[in-house]
């Protein structure tokens, strides 16, 4: 294949993670803000409320990214800061926030990718139902027609979901995540809404941006079986359709695959119409999370899935949220979403490791994190150099922030922050990263 573009290399981030500033601007709640406030949801009961501080120090922010070389950044916007109420309209001041920061990274010489949603839905549309509804897929709409208005003329790329299948499960299926619902009506429901926003809102970006990239980003975890026994190769078939491909192969060929795994069926129940036309787009780019893999093998007792996770082996290198190390997941994940025909170019929109930083005299010696992203790296220059369309690397995170339901512990930052002074300190990765860009920008075998 030939490859015509420049490969971006990037670090990423989202709104509820790093911006604290609940109330400023006109904004009102998301549905984290408040099941951060619910007891026990989130370790050491901790909340988002103040965060890294990044809404008030964005233009720090941009400068730490131009020391570390990022040639693109990834962020989402948060929906109740543009759409603080119900009936209110468009708050301008949310806009405008956003306005500055796309302005300030283009002086910077920083591409802005731009997602939509990264899991903060405004709670006055939950308190109505939420994903679970289906007019909060006009509500999307609205919300995603006002940043295109806004931002379109400057952001070349847009990321509608972050990572449906995580916050469907979490949040509906398990309670677990925001808003805390569980069941599989709610997540069944709440799945078909999200995929259908997720068409609709793409066409709607697309018709207005002809000239944008519109892509969508999905998590995914390399599987493998336990064994060759055929029960575990297909324990880890039924992983996979539900990890890596059911959302995808719903929005490339709007339909639901449920071959290996019948119970996923139970979703066709919610579908109306046309909406499996509706729900299929054919979007310029996908984005691909992964930080793991898991080795699967069939289970009986498990209800539905019928499938267990295997231990990692103790001797394999884990991250603090007990994530194996394991590099070669990566490009077997790429060179599978390579054979997508209709999946023309991806980008690595999130791939990091989580450690429990120690910040010494100003300095953070993670050399964990350095191996984790030397490895990762390398794998994907592999599969690029074997042809697999990827344009772009993001490491997860730019700076340490809120980890969800884990709280402030596990650090993901290339930037350590000191919380809650706000402090930030390039850590040893950070500038180990700046190195690697500054290397790889022009390697001859790769542009
Ligand atoms: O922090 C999250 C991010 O919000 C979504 N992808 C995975 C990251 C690490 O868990």
């Amino acid at each position: 294949m030939e490859i015509k573009e420049p490969f971006l290399w990037g670090a990423a981030t989202s709104a509820y993670q790093i911006e604290g500033a609940r109330f400023a601007g006109g904004k009102t709640d998301s549905i984290w803000d408040t099941f951060a406030h619910r007891r026990r949801k989130i370790k050491n009961g901790e909340n988002a409320d103040i965060t890294c501080e990044h809404y008030r120090r964005y233009a720090e922010d941009i400068r730490l990214m131009q020391k570390l070389n990022l040639m693109a950044y990834r962020f989402s916007i948060s929906w109740p800061r543009i759409f603080p109420t119900k009936k209110g309209g468009i708050n301008a001041k949310g806009l405008d926030h956003y306005d500055r920061l796309v302005d300030a990274l283009l002086n910077a010489g920083i591409r802005p990718f731009v997602t939509l949603y990264h899991w903060d839905l405004p709670q006055y549309l939950e308190d109505k139902g939420g994903w679970t509804q289906r007019d909060t897929i006009q509500y999307f709409c609205e919300y995603a027609n006002a940043c295109a208005n806004r931002l379109g003329d400057r952001v070349k790329n847009f990321i509608v979901f972050n990572e449906p299948m995580i916050f469907l499960t979490l949040g509906y299926l398990l309670g677990i995540h925001a808003p805390g619902r569980y069941g599989f009506k709610n997540f069944f429901r709440a799945s078909h809404n999200v995929l259908l926003a997720q068409g609709e809102a793409a066409r709607l970006l697309k018709a207005k941006l002809p000239n944008a990239e519109i892509g969508t980003t999905i998590s995914a975890t390399a599987a493998y079986p336990a064994t060759e026994n055929i029960k575990d190769i297909n324990a880890a078939k039924r992983f996979d359709l539900l990890y890596n491909t059911f959302y995808l192969e719903a929005a490339l060929y709007g339909k639901y695959t449920t071959d290996n795994f019948p119970f996923l069926k139970k979703i066709e129940k919610y579908i109306i119409e046309e909406d499996m036309d509706k729900m299929q787009f054919d979007f310029d780019f996908w984005g691909i999370n992964t930080y793991t893999r898991k080795i699967v093998y069939a289970s009986k007792i498990v209800p539905y899935a019928k499938w267990r996770e295997k231990k990692t082996p103790k001797e394999n290198q884990k991250t603090i949220l007990g994530w194996e190390v394991y590099p070669e997941g990566i490009y077997d994940l790429l060179k599978k979403y390579a054979t997508y025909d209709k999946i023309k170019k991806i980008y690595i929109t999130e791939n990091g490791a989580a450690f429990e930083d120690q910040l010494v005299a100003g300095r953070v010696v993670d050399t964990q994190r350095i191996e984790y992203l030397r490895a990762y790296t390398a794998q994907v220059i592999k599969a690029r150099n074997e042809g697999a369309p990827i344009y772009g690397y993001f490491v997860w995170s730019l700076l340490d922030n809120f980890e969800w339901a884990e709280g402030f512990k596990p650090r993901f930052g290339l930037v350590y922050v000191d919380y809650p002074s706000g402090r930030r300190y390039i850590k040893d990765s950070g500038y180990w990263y700046r190195d690697f860009i500054q290397k790889n920008k022009i390697a001859p075998d790769f542009i």
